[in-house]
């Protein structure tokens, strides 16, 4: 239940004004949210946050995309919450994601694939440490965990 997991919604995605509908899919699923802010990423922590991706081909367009506009850093907590995350946003490739997942509903390309979701719990730690300072995440009761959660 304290498993935690880094979700940014991407330029296009704040772009297209679906910040709302993504923190929705989260909030809906029962996932509780522990730090958000909207900022514009710096060139140095788009290579940190995609460190090992730097020596790919696609990306320098892939930085370009990540610096084009603001991005909304977010850290959900919740039981299982980096491998559901994944679930929720869909595969990579938006043309192979099911519909109803987030990127399954909302884009086509996978260099304009709206949202980021972390890919398992040791990332998810990583990339909180990145986007968040300590005092920038929040711990607070769930009066809700009781009704979400079997044994809570
Ligand atoms: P993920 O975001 O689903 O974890 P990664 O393989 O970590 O996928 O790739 C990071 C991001 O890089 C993707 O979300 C997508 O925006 C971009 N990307 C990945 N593969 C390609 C590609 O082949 N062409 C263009 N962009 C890509």
């Amino acid at each position: 239940m304290d498993e935690r997991t880094f979700i940014m919604v991407k330029p296009d995605g704040v772009q297209r004004r679906l910040v709302a509908e993504i923190i929705s899919r989260f909030e809906r699923r029962g996932y509780q949210l522990i730090g958000i802010k909207m900022l514009q990423a710096s060139a140095q922590r788009i290579d940190t946050h995609y460190a090992e991706l730097t020596e790919k081909p696609f990306y320098p367009g892939l930085k370009r995309y990540m610096l084009s506009g603001p991005v909304v850093a977010m850290a959900w907590k919740g039981k299982a919450a980096a491998a559901t995350g994944r679930a929720l946003v869909g595969a990579t490739n938006p043309r192979q994601s099911a519909p109803g997942t987030i990127r399954g509903d909302y884009c086509i390309d996978v260099g304009r694939n709206v949202v980021h979701a972390s890919d398992s719990v040791e990332s998810a730690e990583r990339e909180i440490k990145i986007w968040f300072q300590a005092d920038e995440l929040v711990g607070y009761a769930d009066p809700l965990s009781d009704w979400i959660y079997e044994d809570a």
